[in-house]
């Protein structure tokens, strides 16, 4: 038995499900979990001495690759001053600053400790600031585990979100309508049928939580204008998209400009943050200041703010960064279109920039409708050769791939081709 397997063993004793987060599971893919110790660049290693080429990079936080030192010395040195005061510190002054320089919708943001909690946040400022209820979602987008998100998949005008946990009771999910992505006539829908009771509109600007579904062309325009029509806010969650696409996230990288912005992951670049912004006007409604409470024992934590700062400052200070990685994400997606092609394998490959995701289907999956029509078993085939080939993908058909600037051509990405050829050739 593997190292793995008996951590495993002993894990689901004393954890739900072994793990501190469903989709580490794998139990979409019927395997035994790898338990990690240690990764490096663009690498990962397990207890059992295996090591892989990492494409989740914990999730996306690790855009400059695993372990960078730079990062590291900073966390060493803050963490040497004190692990947590509660309390003002310069390092979030500097933070604000900085997100606010980087993204023009954002003149003013708040630090949280977690994508879900940004989200959270910015859903009851935007009610807040409306005096609305209402917030509009689409299927397939995920915005963490807030009661209000947890709404059963279907559209339907008059049908109020169903709650899609135990534990949520109706009440919050009431006010959630469900939207498709990609199709503007079911947001219209909604906002004629409450033409002055939504909120908000959430949506992630390039859905990578159904499989990566990139936005079709107009959409995101066409949300804007729909918010402006009806004086509710856009809410683009960009907790994984945000300083991923461009230095300016997704909104940069698409030129559409939301009211809100949610942030996590590479913001943190591994460490526990999360951050939500946008117009002063907005922003202003958050206490201590405004009538919206919302607050953090460890929101801005000096040690999280030192390893983010450090972050986005290599990011925004690394000459051609996004312009490289991008460029890779183009050239590794559309080879990786080209091996799974040859070998006649139905498939949609949907990338964008570093972002990326093989669907196993033969339609053009455009919606979390068509990314359901994937086969999961297949992925699951594919996923278990790659990982025991020493390549270390989601372990899940609906997660995306997550490249970062320590992957290089010449190196992991022609292996993992190379794998991926041999995969083909072993799993059609
Ligand atoms: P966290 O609360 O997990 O930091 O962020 C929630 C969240 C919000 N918005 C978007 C667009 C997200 O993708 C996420 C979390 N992403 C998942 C991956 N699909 C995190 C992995 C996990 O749940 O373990």
């Amino acid at each position: 038995m593997s190292r793995s397997e008996e951590l495993f063993r002993q894990a689901v004793e004393l954890i739900p499900g072994g793990v501190n987060s469903p989709v580490r599971a794998y139990g979409n893919v019927h395997e035994v979990p790898r338990f990690i110790v240690s990764a490096d660049g663009p690498y990962i290693s397990d207890v059992d001495g295996n090591t892989y080429v990492d494409y989740i990079g914990s999730w996306g936080p690790m855009i400059l690759g695993n372990n960078d030192k730079r990062i590291l010395d900073s966390v060493v040195k803050a963490a040497g001053k004190g692990l947590s005061f509660g309390a003002a510190t310069e390092a979030e002054v500097e933070m604000a600053q900085l997100v606010c320089d980087l993204v023009p919708s954002i003149e003013m943001v708040r630090m949280v400790n977690s994508g879900t909690e940004a989200v959270m946040s910015a859903l009851r400022v935007a009610r807040g600031y409306t005096g609305r209820n209402k917030i509009v979602k689409f299927m397939g987008c995920y915005h963490g585990h807030t009661d209000a998100m947890l709404v059963k998949a279907g559209s339907g005008v008059m049908t109020a979100g169903i709650p899609d946990s135990a534990g949520v009771p109706a009440g919050c999910t009431q006010d959630t309508l469900s939207a498709e992505y990609n199709n503007l006539d079911s947001v219209k829908e909604l906002f004629d049928s409450y033409p002055d009771e939504i909120a908000a509109v959430i949506v992630e600007p390039v859905g990578a939580n159904m499989g990566v579904v990139p936005p079709e062309e107009g959409f995101l325009e066409g949300l804007r204008a729909i918010c402006d029509k009806y004086s509710a806010l856009l809410i683009f969650d960009e907790v994984i998209t945000g300083f991923r696409l461009s230095l300016q996230g997704a909104q940069g990288y698409f030129g559409v400009q939301p009211d809100l912005t949610t942030f996590g992951k590479i913001i943190g670049a591994g460490m526990p943050v999360g951050a939500y912004g946008g117009r002063k006007e907005i922003m202003q409604l958050v206490s201590p200041v405004g009538k919206v409470y919302q607050a953090g024992t460890l929101s801005g934590n000096p040690v999280a703010m030192a390893a983010g700062l450090t972050q986005l400052k290599i990011l925004r200070d690394t000459p051609d960064f996004y312009e490289k990685l991008n460029a890779n994400g183009d050239w590794f997606y559309t080879e990786m279109d080209k091996i799974l092609t040859d070998h006649q394998i139905p498939h949609c490959l949907n990338h964008v920039g570093s972002l990326g995701c093989v669907f196993f289907t033969e339609k053009k999956v455009k919606d979390y409708v068509t990314a359901k029509t994937s086969d999961t078993e297949a992925f699951a085939k594919y996923f278990k050769y790659l990982l025991t080939h020493g390549i270390y993908m989601a372990p899940s058909q609906f997660e995306a791939i997550f490249l970062s600037g320590a992957h290089t051509k010449e190196n992991e990405l022609k292996k993992t081709l190379e794998v991926i050829d041999a995969c083909c050739a072993a799993i059609k």
